[in-house]
């Protein structure tokens, strides 16, 4: 008689268990592109792809920000701008945050510290000081190297690799929320290669959500001139699902587990799938081939 591997009938179930407790919705909750056919070249007053209209952060109006041939040029100084996602992301476990932008950098003050010129915020509108992930160029070399930071207070964390003035790049930082408040992870890639990773180092508690993106034109010569093109933040946000909810679900995993067995074996003449209490067992013998349902996190199943 034809059995089915228990391996093969407890990975299903370790996969619907898995989908029934944690559904999440990825989604892009930032994006310009500075391409659309009624892009204005006033960066401030207009509205992204996706997410608010960018409006002025703090009151500098030096450099005003201006889109230009597609894409936006940044100065070492001047007026600064947020854009609110389409959707606020708790910072919650499972929750993951991917930032990201082509830049092209022109140069930087040598022998300067370096500084920030995008970083994401909470509550958008209202907040000039809580600025978080911060993504610092500095200068190194004949080129420079791309740092990250928490938030103030920290210690910026910079990639090894020199960088090349006049060269695109594409960098994605990806935040990754860790249960506690001052251990979040991030990592950040060029080019889809790593190149730094960066564990909270400031005192200052995580956030409770990010809302919001800002543009930066930093401190002075300390600061780079650089070009940014299709900034994006994508977002998975894990779902709270209700108990029971998930008991239905699970009441359609047994009967797709029912299928599953019984399928492969039509010579069977005797009951292939039994249970016993709460557990479901694949195969005429269950003593070697029981698959426990009753461990789930949501009690007993109700329906087998
Ligand atoms: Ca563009
Ligand atoms: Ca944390």
């Amino acid at each position: 008689m034809q059995r089915i591997p228990l391996y093969v009938c407890a990975l299903v179930v370790s996969a619907a268990f898995a989908a029934a407790s944690s559904p999440a919705n990825a989604a892009v909750i930032l994006l310009d592109d500075f391409n659309r056919a009624t892009q204005p070249s006033a960066l401030l007053g207009s509205t992204p792809n996706t997410g608010g209209t960018w409006t002025i952060t703090g009151t500098s109006v030096v450099n005003p920000l201006t889109v230009n041939g597609s894409v936006l040029p940044m100065a070492n100084t001047g007026q600064d701008a947020f854009s609110a996602f389409s959707q606020s992301v708790p910072n919650a476990v499972g929750n993951l945050l991917i930032t990201s932008a082509d830049i092209n950098v022109t140069s930087i003050g040598a022998g300067l510290v370096g500084d920030y010129f995008m970083n994401l915020s909470d509550p958008p509108a209202t907040n000039t000081t809580a600025f978080f992930q911060r993504l610092f160029i500095r200068p190194s070399g004949a080129g420079f190297q791309i740092g990250l930071l928490d938030t103030s207070g920290g210690t910026t964390t910079y990639g090894s690799a020199v960088l090349n003035f006049g060269q695109a790049y594409n960098v994605d930082v990806a935040w990754t929320f860790v249960a506690g408040p001052t251990n979040d992870t991030f990592a950040v890639t060029v080019d889809n290669l790593p190149y730094l990773t960066h564990n909270w180092t400031s005192p200052t508690a995580e956030p409770a959500q990010i809302s919001s993106f800002n543009l930066r034109q930093g401190g002075g010569a300390a600061a780079p001139v650089l070009t940014v093109d299709n900034v994006q933040v994508d977002a998975t946000i894990v779902i709270p699902e209700p108990a029971s909810l998930a008991l239905i679900t699970l009441g359609a995993l047994a009967r797709s587990l029912i299928g599953l067995c019984l399928t492969p074996s039509p010579s069977r003449t005797s009951a292939v799938l039994t249970t016993v209490g709460t557990a479901v067992f694949c195969g005429d013998s269950p003593r070697i081939s029981a698959i426990e349902l009753d461990k789930h996190p949501f009690g007993a199943l109700p329906y087998i």
